[in-house]
């Protein structure tokens, strides 16, 4: 048995707490930085089971940075990188692992938050 009344739990309080944080002028933190992620990857596992698939981000995920529609092929390319234990499917936990570097990344002078100004120009 997977432990899913908890993760429906912990999903329901990160949906809540997400917009207050995406959206204030406040420095984000690490912390912060992977609640924000957590709730992203909640919101794509449309079921609830703790694994997203490529099928449910073809139904949750807006279309890619430049406008157009994810395929299949890169949405499944796009999962596989994420999938840390290589078994073919890619847990939440799995999926904001792959994205906690990226804070690091953001935080250009290592003072353990990003600013607005940093995360606006986050290398890729
Ligand atoms: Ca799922
Ligand atoms: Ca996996």
């Amino acid at each position: 048995m997977k432990p899913v009344a908890f993760l429906a739990l912990t999903s329901a309080i990160a949906i809540f707490a997400a917009p207050a944080l995406a959206q204030s002028g406040k420095p984000m933190t690490k912390a912060d930085f992977e609640k924000q992620q957590t709730s992203k990857y909640k919101r794509y596992d449309a079921n609830g089971d703790g694994t997203v698939t490529a099928d449910e981000l073809m139904k949750t995920r807006p279309n890619r940075a430049d406008g157009s529609a994810w395929t299949l092929e890169a949405t499944q390319k796009w999962l596989a990188r994420r999938d840390a234990n290589g078994d073919g499917t890619v847990t939440v936990v799995e999926a904001v692992a792959f994205e906690m570097p990226r804070f690091d990344k953001m935080d250009a002078n290592k003072d353990g938050k990003v600013t607005a100004d940093e995360r606006a120009s986050e290398p890729k």
